[in-house]
């Protein structure tokens, strides 16, 4: 697969570097991007690759690209570790701070920790201590978590993938609010026969749970707080939250330790605190388990590319092919789909049928596409439009201004999604199969999403 995943890499690279090279005479010369039709075509790729089917991402949920808040006022987590620990000191909280943005390309994620059954299936063994099909494996070490997601076609994720899929979309100190209740997660409650016992909490279970048992967190995951804590795949450094990347970060280049996340079944409540931070060394216990994650669909692999940083959508009006002037803002609420295009652009026609699926299937939801014709002749459009069966709105930007000067595009086709916030989410240049299984999971997301 990664030989698979390389080619397709460096396939799109190589059209990058065609579509530059053929840029390069209008940048040198000064010139506004091509105005020729033919010239303009050519930049789009005409064969696409198809992006992936696969059904790996069976009970995972996508987490959309974009910001999210890591970390946490050291002073909160003390506070919170005092209303339900015995003892407790300010300094093991200064590793969450301090609080600061991340963005985090789209990814999936298991929705459940991994289970002894599913354990079992892939690597012939169940090593945990307390045995269950449905209970998640436990005693793994890092390698062997590891081991387990490369087999199925996956990875452990990152730490702050898994700190963003924890926060579920609110800034809250745990997935359901800012107080602890008995049944929302497994932790060291009443039934808990260590140290940590909290009596007055009864959640039901002495050791593991069931994946799955608590409600799920607002991205659809369940135990990330509780039950057992997660190895990710990063190294753990106290220092790290005080100097890390913008995007993506990875953890520290090396380590002697791994991080660990969202506390256990055998902790005190605070441990299932959403920015708590932890570290193991490379043992087995049976408080410890994992979940896997997956590269998002639209990531390098597809020929999606996601803005540097976020771009609100440049706010344009222009006329509709039925006469109505339509401006971008009368859709902020909803995920827009702006495709530029024109009759006599080749690779355009190819993705035609695909966006009038997308277009179906989506009508009537928190969705709504534009297509943004470039022709000069605009009385070629509707014969076009009947031509090839094609219903969705068409706006007209016969002199290119909106499509040029306020977008920038390189070539057509050229598509932008834009989120419910106005946001580019991402931009793609050149044809695609648009109402593929995981595109199509992709916009039901984001519509869903608030
Ligand atoms: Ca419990
Ligand atoms: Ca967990």
């Amino acid at each position: 697969m990664r030989k698979h995943l390389s080619t397709l890499s460096s396939r799109y690279f190589l059209s990058f570097v065609v579509s530059f090279l053929l840029l390069v005479p209008s940048i040198l010369s000064g010139s506004e991007l091509p105005p020729a039709g033919e010239q303009y075509a050519a930049l789009a790729d005409p064969n696409p690759a198809p992006v992936k089917k696969t059904k790996l991402t069976e009970d995972m949920v996508l987490i959309p690209a974009g910001d999210f808040t890591a970390g946490m006022d050291p002073d909160t987590g003390y506070q919170e570790c005092l209303k339900h620990a015995k003892s407790c000191e300010p300094e093991w909280y200064r590793h969450e701070a301090p609080v600061h943005e991340v963005w985090i390309d789209a990814f999936y994620m298991d929705k459940y920790e991994v289970t002894q059954e599913k354990y079992e299936r892939i690597i012939g063994k169940n090593p945990s201590r307390y045995k269950g099909a449905n209970l998640p494996v436990e005693k793994v070490n890092w390698p062997e978590a590891n081991e387990y997601c490369g087999k199925v076609g996956k990875r452990l994720p990152t730490e702050a993938e898994w700190e963003k899929a924890a926060r579920g979309k609110v800034n809250t100190i745990y997935p359901w609010g800012n107080e602890v209740e008995s049944h929302k997660a497994n932790f060291c409650d009443v039934n808990c026969k260590n140290y940590a016992k909290a009596h007055q909490f009864d959640d039901g279970y002495k050791t593991t749970a069931p994946v799955g048992s608590y409600p799920p967190n607002g991205y659809g995951l369940h135990d990330m707080a509780g039950n057992v804590w997660e190895w990710v795949s990063d190294w753990y450094n106290k220092n790290y939250y005080q100097n890390v990347p913008r995007r993506n970060p990875k953890g520290p280049v090396k380590g002697h330790r791994r991080a660990i996340r969202g506390g256990s079944f055998g902790n005190n409540a605070s441990g299932m605190r959403i920015a708590g931070r932890s570290w193991a060394h490379n043992t087995r216990v049976s408080r410890r388990g994992f979940r896997c994650a997956l590269d998002g669909p639209l990531g390098p692999s597809s020929g999606m590319e996601y803005p540097e940083k976020n771009f609100f959508a440049p706010a344009f009006d222009l006329w509709s092919l039925g006469g109505e002037k339509i401006q971008l803002f009368d859709y902020r609420g909803k995920v827009v789909f702006i495709n530029f295009w024109a009759t006599w652009c080749v690779p355009c026609k190819t993705e035609m049928a695909s966006m009038e699926k997308l277009y179906r299937q989506f009508k009537g939801l928190d969705f709504e596409m534009l297509a943004i014709s470039v022709d000069q002749d605009t009385s070629l459009i509707k014969p076009y439009l009947k031509e090839y069966n094609l219903t969705f709105p068409v706006l007209l930007d016969p002199g290119s201004k909106v499509a040029r000067k306020k977008y920038k595009t390189a070539g057509l086709p050229n598509t932008f999604i834009v989120g419910k916030d106005g946001i580019i989410l991402h931009k793609a240049l050149g044809a695609r199969d648009w109402d593929t299984e995981e595109l199509v999971r992709v916009f039901e997301q984001l519509t869903l999403d608030n």
